[in-house]
């Protein structure tokens, strides 16, 4: 999200001519101030945790630096080249000026959406008269009284070590090239939080979803010991009925817990089923004699278990409430199914909405880097992540790295994919065969299959 923001005695605008079809809001126009006025261009991986750190921004201004209460929201479609569709740009500021009423000290209004508008401001010209800011999507986290972008939080022992009851296959897990990323790399275990939170948003169809940090110096050390503090948090903490909401513990993102509501539709269900895409509803128990009584309400433990009987705690349901985690145990889970399929040799995989990463893209040689850059360039535009791994290396060697990482595509660019404008793509989940793609096609089928999960749209050089 891009703004400008101004510190005006006056503006006025008045709508002209319809610039989309349907604008979402009526005609209108506005005279008033002083003011503090905000241009906003609403971006493509613009989520609601943008709007929360846009209305930070914009609160920190009006209310401390140029101490204005007066708020006027300004659709502007100026000042990216990355903008978000207009249905999200709208819903997104909409909730930008719920955001700011919160507050209820403010008077804000906000300019209709989708017009053509004439206007005029008087800037007062004070040297923090004008300011422009660029809001990355990226949620922060407060660790030891810092506050820190979640990619540059300090790496706190990502995951903690194997509980007590070892999966039946524990020990491949602990082999696994994949699952030694994840224990050692805050990184990785944050895009595989922020995927399966698109996904709950994806299945659950809310785009209200509730984010709580949690100040706690607990540090659970179980999954039952983390689910009886957030419980105990959520009964100390206002009703939530109806909302999804994500749990982060300061500084400990494997800490991250999911509460959704059971109305009725099986959403926690659907999306439980959607996490161990392969492994099915059957393997998630409750029993009757696992049980976590806190505050004097029992809430039934949700297991996950394969064929050796149950093992990790995934969760707790009671009454209309399914709470899901932490984020560790659900990833142990997955790795467990995936790891229990392939020891029946079969090549596991992750969904490719769930994988960090999408798309590995190897240059035979240095000569394609560049061409394998654009290509990055393409699809991190489309929101799909790309890793790009140069030489040196074998071309070999290289694809057993994306492999060792679990990356769902795999793309080979040598000369003649240059001279063709394709890709020679692999997919994981269909083992030994491979396709020719034009750039434009595998674009269009990576975008495709995330675009129900939001992709994230970063390019990487190598792998975190
Ligand atoms: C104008 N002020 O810009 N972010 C913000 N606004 C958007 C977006 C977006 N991603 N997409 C559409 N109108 N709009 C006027 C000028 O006078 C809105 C916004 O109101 C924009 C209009 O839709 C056409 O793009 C043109």
């Amino acid at each position: 999200m891009r703004i400008l923001l101004f510190h005006a005695d006056m503006l006025e605008y008045e709508t002209t001519r319809k610039a989309l079809r349907n604008p979402p809001d009526p005609p209108g126009k506005y005279t008033g101030g002083p003011l503090v006025a905000v241009f906003v261009s609403v971006e493509e991986d613009d989520s609601p945790l943008t709007v929360e750190a846009a209305a930070g921004e914009i609160l920190k201004y009006s209310l401390d630096t140029v101490k204005e209460d007066n708020i006027v929201i300004y659709p502007y479609a100026h000042l990216s080249s990355r903008l978000a569709r207009p249905e999200k740009a709208h819903r997104l500021l909409v909730l930008l000026e719920e955001e700011l009423n919160k507050t209820g000290s403010l008077k804000v209004h906000r300019a209709p959406f989708g017009w053509y508008k004439k206007f005029t401001i008087k800037v007062k010209g004070h040297p923090l008269s004008e300011l422009s800011r660029t809001i990355k999507p990226e949620p922060t986290i407060e660790y030891e009284g810092s506050k820190y972008p979640l990619s540059e939080a300090p790496k706190t022992g990502a995951i903690p070590s194997l509980p007590g009851r070892v999966t039946a296959s524990g020990l491949l897990l602990e082999k696994l090239e994949l699952f030694n990323v994840l224990s050692c790399s805050s990184w990785w275990l944050d895009q595989f939080s922020s995927r399966l939170e698109s996904r709950i948003i994806a299945v659950t169809g809310r785009d209200r979803v509730k984010h709580e940090l949690l100040r706690s110096d607990h540090r659970p050390g179980s999954p039952l010991d983390a689910l009886r503090a957030i419980i105990e948090l959520l009964q100390a903490g206002p009703g939530r009925s109806g909302q999804v909401t994500v749990y982060r513990l300061a500084g400990c993102p494997s800490q991250t817990m999911y509460s959704l509501p059971i109305d009725g539709s099986g959403e926690a269900r659907s999306v439980l089923d959607a996490i161990l895409h392969r492994a099915g509803s059957d393997s998630l128990r409750t029993y009757p004699e696992g049980e976590l009584r806190v505050s004097g309400q029992s809430f039934k433990i949700l297991y996950y278990e394969n064929s050796s009987g149950p093992q990790t705690p995934i969760g707790a349901v009671s009454g209309e409430t399914v709470i899901l985690g932490p984020l560790w145990a659900i990833l142990y889970a997955v790795l467990d199914s995936e790891v229990s399929i392939a020891s029946r040799g079969v090549t596991p995989y992750l969904p490719l909405w769930l994988h960090p990463v999408s798309v590995a893209l190897i240059p035979a040689k240095t000569g394609q880097a560049e061409y394998a850059g654009i290509i990055a360039y393409e699809l991190a535009r489309h929101g799909v992540t790309t890793v790009v791994l140069e030489p040196p290396g074998s071309i070999g060697q290289r694809i057993r790295q994306a492999a060792k990482y679990w990356i769902p595509m795999t793309g080979v660019v040598g000369p003649r994919e240059v001279s063709t404008g394709t890709v020679t793509i692999r997919k994981r989940w269909k083992e030994g065969e491979q396709e020719v793609l034009a750039v434009s096609e595998l674009v269009e089928q990576v975008s495709s299959q995330l675009a129900s999960t939001g992709g994230v749209g970063l390019r990487l050089r190598s792998l975190p």
